[in-house]
């Protein structure tokens, strides 16, 4: 990198003193104004649009989908570096995005170089790590490897270390940083070694040298095929963040924010990515479709609009979700659904099971807006990733919220060290029962 370009450390480092400004400003002038009201339906019902948490990395809007850092997921498709250099020339880069979420900053070519490397550099597990998930029992969930396995990291990290050894609270972030770097580079390295060794010969590939983040894990998992490393890129970019509400970004922030370092924290979010409401839902999608396929063909009918249909109606009234569709805050179409969607029409438009999820997508909206419960009928991110990798020959789906996983971390520990940076408490709002709520109005 040109001497000129400062580094991912001393842009964060200059940035500091002013986000920590902002936010004292934020406190001084704002601080004792109202921002939205509770209401008894919102504290029994999941506190839906409760403003409560302070999240900077990206914001999701209702109608428009998700901004990482202001900039919505067609924006990053033409500001931040491809593989080539050039942002028209491919998907984007996650090291780009990490940068980007960390600094607010789109990287240059060269700095997004710089990460790459230095992510590679950061790669290595501690010994006792690949033993251990070589030992996992058969059958273990995927998912519950990749958080014990991250745990298991926990012995290598800097912020436990400089915290037992009294670094003051103003340098946390440097450790924090070291701690989400070393986590981000590592998550390849112990989702490639899961997935050989659930689903094949327990050999993890070598990446050549010269390839960025996705294209390694992709020869790590086993896969050598450019239009699967651009699927890779796009996928690990657009799971990455999701604002600070959901679960797995929540759990990290809120575990964080007890000073439990970035292992720690980051696993306890992915257990979170684990549930089916949540990110298991892209394991959820495929299992579905499965079952629908098989249903039908026993019958020799053909997977078309009416038997998408009858079998929809048959898991809602077994009072059971049609995986992949509804949101929390989302009410349109997920935009990290679209882009998908552009993906599958560019690289595998005849695929049968893109037009199985196509079909889905037709019929679907409809069936849930008759059904009448969920206030979004619309599909989420979770709908289409399954079909995609599918594709490819990636057809393990109980894997697949590993992948979200490896994403997820990038989001969710950009904004953990921005909270230790900025001191961000402890959090710990207020619980109450029935009886002090039926209290509170009635004596009212
Ligand atoms: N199928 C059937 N019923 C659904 C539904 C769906 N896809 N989505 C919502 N509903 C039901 C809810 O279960 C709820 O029913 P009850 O009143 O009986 O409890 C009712 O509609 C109202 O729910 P809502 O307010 O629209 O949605 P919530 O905020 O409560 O829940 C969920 C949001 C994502 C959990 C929900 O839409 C769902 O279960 N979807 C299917 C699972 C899924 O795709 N999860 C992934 C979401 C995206 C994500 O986090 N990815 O990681």
């Amino acid at each position: 990198m040109s001497n000129a370009e400062p580094s991912l450390h001393e842009v964060l480092a200059n940035q500091i003193p002013a986000k920590q400004a902002e936010l004292k400003e934020l406190k001084e002038k704002y601080g004792d104004k109202v921002l939205g009201n509770v209401t008894v339906d919102q504290c029994i019902g999941g506190g839906r649009d409760v403003k409560s948490l302070y999240y900077e990395t990206s914001l999701l809007d209702s109608e428009e989908g998700i901004r990482f850092r202001g900039y919505s997921i067609p924006e990053l498709e033409d500001l931040l570096p491809s593989f080539k250099g050039d942002p028209k020339a491919g998907a984007p880069l996650p090291e780009a995005l990490i940068w980007l979420l960390l600094t607010s900053e789109i990287p240059s070519v060269a700095q997004t170089a710089q990460l790459t490397e230095e992510l590679r550099s950061r790669s290595k597990l501690p010994a006792h790590v690949e033993p251990m998930i070589r030992a996992f029992p058969k059958g273990m969930h995927p998912m519950t490897q990749l958080t014990i396995a991250i745990n298991a990291c926990q012995t290598e990290s800097k912020f436990y270390k400089a915290y037992h050894d009294g670094t003051p609270k103003t340098d946390y972030w440097k450790p924090v940083l070291e701690d989400t770097l070393d986590v981000i580079a590592k998550m390849p390295e112990i989702a490639a070694l899961i997935y050989r060794c659930s689903f094949k010969d327990g050999i993890v590939g070598k990446p050549g040298p010269g390839l960025d983040y996705s294209a390694s894990f992709c020869r790590m998992l086993g896969y050598d095929n450019p239009d699967f490393d651009e699927l890779m890129r796009l996928y690990l970019v657009i799971h990455s963040d999701h604002e600070g509400g959901n679960a797995s970004a929540h759990t990290t922030h809120l575990v964080g924010s007890t000073l439990a370092d970035p292992y720690l924290s980051i696993s306890a979010g992915l257990n979170a990515l684990a549930g089916p409401l949540h990110g298991l839902a892209n394991q959820e999608v495929l299992g579905w479709i499965q079952d629908l396929e098989a249903n039908f063909k026993k019958e020799g009918k053909e997977v078309n609009r009416d038997t998408i249909t009858e079998f929809a109606w048959d898991t809602l009234n077994a009072k059971k979700v049609i995986p992949g569709y509804g949101h929390a805050v989302l009410r349109k179409t997920d935009p990290r659904y679209e882009c998908q969607r552009q993906f599958a029409l560019k690289y595998m438009p005849d695929d049968p099971l893109f037009k199985v999820v196509s079909t889905i997508y037709e019929v679907m909206p409809d069936i849930l807006t008759q059904h009448g419960k969920t206030k979004n009928p619309y599909p989420n991110v979770d709908s289409h990733s399954g079909v995609l990798l599918w594709h490819y020959g990636f057809t393990e789906y109980n894997y697949y919220t590993v992948l979200f996983g490896v994403s997820r971390a990038m989001g969710a520990l950009s904004q953990v060290f921005w909270d230790r940076a900025l001191g961000m408490p402890l959090e710990r709002p207020k619980s109450v029962t029935a009886e002090y709520i039926k209290k509170y109005f009635d004596e009212k």
